[in-house]
């Protein structure tokens, strides 16, 4: 089996993919993208075929982190069996903090787009958007906002417009009643033949809703048709789905914390912010009451709205914070390691 283009590009496949393939074994090759991951499982999708495949035994030896193969990934394929013996490079990573942990979690790789879905009824949470925009300048992919229940409402009009003074450029907020009405035509700029999207959310907000919209058929479970035996809404796990119109989307179950990994994707999202920081005084400037702070001064002629410099402060200590964390327990993993190894030398040494 060679590379059939045909075959693999309605999955996502390009040339950054085809790139990474040594020319002797371009005939050889058998590339598949994951689809879904469960404990120890890696269901992946061929073009042709959807089936299960394990890990290559040496992957498990190099690279241990559990989230090495993730949805959205490109693998190879061993030549004779359903095993996944490399990971091609990632175009994109969308990832956040685990809950009460600071180690990364990939919530999808490969991503185009960003579908991040919040409920219109109930009391909106500006700022819960915006960490989503984060990860998605963080991880470099475009965001489309899309304001669910929009049927529940009377005014969707003007939380849109809300949402969308706080849009990098070239992002879009959408007011949608995502049960009723076909999302297809309207979201067709979006959804070229070949564009991986992911759908972010809380849960319930209607996530599942809008992948079966765009599928034209209720492929996922929805709060509507599931729930668990305390009434709660169910999850289903993480999942790429492939849409008629030949793009392909990836619903992760509700997400209760989006915790931010670095801080860069902030300097992106609040760029205009990030702009004006560069002319304070001082290098190390908070932003908060020092002299000659560019962001006070814009703030205080009411050129910067109030309260995305204070979610920009914010979001930027948590992503300062979490990076260094992060930081701190690498180096103590590689520490110990170094000291496990340095005592088993030491013995052999002894030994001898
Ligand atoms: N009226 C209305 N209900 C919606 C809309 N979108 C989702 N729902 C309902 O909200 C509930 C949760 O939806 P679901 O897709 O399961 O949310 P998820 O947890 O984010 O996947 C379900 O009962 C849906 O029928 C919408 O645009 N309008
Ligand atoms: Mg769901
Ligand atoms: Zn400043």
């Amino acid at each position: 089996m060679s590379i059939d283009l045909s075959r693999l590009q309605p999955l996502g496949w390009s040339n950054f993919f085809t790139a990474q393939i040594p020319l002797e074994q371009f005939e050889s090759a058998r590339p598949a993208r994951v689809v879904r991951v469960e404990r120890g499982c890696w269901f992946v999708d061929s073009g042709l075929e959807a089936f299960p495949a394990t890990l290559a035994g040496r992957l498990h030896h190099i690279h241990t982190d559990p989230h090495y193969v993730t949805v959205g990934d490109w693998v190879l394929l061993a030549a004779h069996a359903p095993v996944i013996v490399e990971r091609l490079e990632r175009r994109s990573l969308i990832e956040r903090r685990e809950a009460g942990g600071i180690d990364a979690q990939p919530l999808a790789a490969n991503i185009d787009l960003m579908l991040v879905v919040s409920g219109l009824d109930g009391e909106f949470n500006l700022h819960r958007v915006e960490r989503y925009l984060v990860l998605a300048a963080e991880a470099g992919v475009l965001p489309l906002v899309l304001l669910t229940k929009a049927d529940l409402v009377d005014d969707p009009a003007r939380t849109v417009a809300q949402v969308r003074r706080r849009l990098p450029a070239g992002a879009e907020a959408l007011a949608v009643d995502a049960l009723r009405v076909p999302l297809a035509g309207r979201l067709s700029p979006w959804l070229e033949p070949g564009t991986s999207l992911v759908v972010v959310g809380s849960s319930g907000v209607g996530k599942s809703t809008v992948t079966n919209n765009l599928a034209g058929q209720p492929l996922q479970e929805t709060g509507a048709t599931r729930r668990d035996a305390k009434g709660r809404h169910t999850t289903t796990a993480r999942s790429l789905i492939r849409l008629p119109g030949g793009a392909c989307i990836i619903d992760v179950p509700g997400i209760r914390e989006v915790g931010l990994v670095a801080e860069g994707g902030v300097d992106r999202q609040f760029s205009a912010i990030a702009e004006l920081a560069r002319d304070c005084r001082f290098v190390d400037c908070t932003h908060q009451s020092e002299p000659g702070c560019a962001v006070r001064a814009a703030v205080d002629r009411g050129e910067v709205d109030t309260d995305a410099w204070a979610h920009y402060l914010k979001l930027l200590a948590e992503g300062r914070h979490n990076l260094a964390e992060h930081e701190r327990r690498r180096r103590d993993r590689v520490f110990g390691k170094l000291v496990k190894a340095t005592v088993a030398a030491k013995k052999q040494g002894h030994g001898r």
